[in-house]
């Protein structure tokens, strides 16, 4: 048995299917985590959902800003921007299938006996891993659940409150909760959250730093697997941190990384998100010919 853990898909299919063919995975003995942002912007988002369901038991799946985003829009279609490539799913005569198993995924998982946790975005600095799973499960119980499930996505928008406090309570509580652990990039070492740049590491606003790169951050203890920032090209240049999001549907790769080995496989992708055929090598003249 192996575990795979796969960068952000994005409905891109195609480069998923071939990174598991390249790995020959079972879905009947191994098991793939994802880290989120399933779907848009991508060309197969609905048959990359449905993929996943068919595969639903060998998954563990954390949700990502571009999921929650489509459960809103499954609520609210006016939710829907013209950038969103959500509609087929909505539209999709087995869409409440689909969304309803998207909506009991998690926002963040751990494994305790490999001592990795796998994350959107990531764990903020000031909180422990402990103090993180209580709080992902507050958000994960309102998902599950009909009646505070629409209450919770129309007030899940917005950047404020920028830091969380244990005052918080409500929408704005859970607005924070959601913030850190799907949208997160750059925030202060007490975890003020600069939610408006897409940056690089290296060009982080003044006073912040990438959530990852504070030394005293209470959760370092734990290796975190993470993806939504296509900017770092899958590097964190920090210990115990994996970046999985390489950009497939800007024309990067998709990452397959294998948690217990530490081996990492790429697919290269075509800017429309689909496999980028290899290069030819260059033909060489022939010695008869040269
Ligand atoms: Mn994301």
């Amino acid at each position: 048995m192996a575990v795979y853990a796969v960068g952000d898909l994005q409905g891109c299919l195609q480069p998923l299917k071939c990174l598991l063919e390249r790995v020959h995975f079972n879905p009947a003995v191994d098991r793939l985590w994802l880290v989120g942002d399933l779907v848009n912007r991508g060309p197969e988002s609905l048959e990359t959902l449905r993929f996943l369901y068919s595969i639903r038991a060998s998954l563990v799946c954390v949700l990502g800003n571009h999921d929650l985003h489509l459960l809103a829009a499954w609520h609210n279609v006016e939710r829907l921007k013209k950038s969103d490539t959500l509609r087929e799913i909505i539209d999709a005569p087995d869409a409440d299938q689909l969304l309803d198993w998207l909506r009991r995924q998690k926002l963040l998982h751990y494994d305790e006996p490999r001592g990795v946790a796998l994350v959107h975005a990531g764990i903020p600095p000031q909180w422990t891993l402990g103090r993180a799973l209580e709080l992902a499960a507050e958000v994960e119980e309102v998902l599950r659940d009909d009646a505070r499930l629409k209450p919770y996505l129309d007030g899940m928008y917005g950047n404020e409150p920028s830091k969380w406090s244990k005052n918080l309570s409500g929408v704005e509580r859970l607005r924070v909760i959601t913030n850190y652990f799907t949208r997160m990039r750059f925030c202060t070492a007490e975890g003020k959250l600069d939610l408006k740049s897409k940056e690089g590491a290296d060009d982080a606003p003044r006073g912040y730093k990438p959530w990852f790169a504070h030394k005293e951050r209470r959760a370092r203890h734990v290796k975190i697997i993470f993806g939504h920032w296509a900017a770092l090209e899958g590097r964190a240049h920090a210990p115990g941190v994996v970046a999985l999001d390489t950009g497939c549907v800007w024309g990067g790769a998709m990452t397959l990384y294998n948690v217990d080995s530490g081996e990492l496989h790429r697919c290269d992708c075509a800017d429309d998100g689909t496999v980028r055929p290899p290069v030819a090598p260059p033909s060489r003249p022939s010695s008869a010919t040269r």
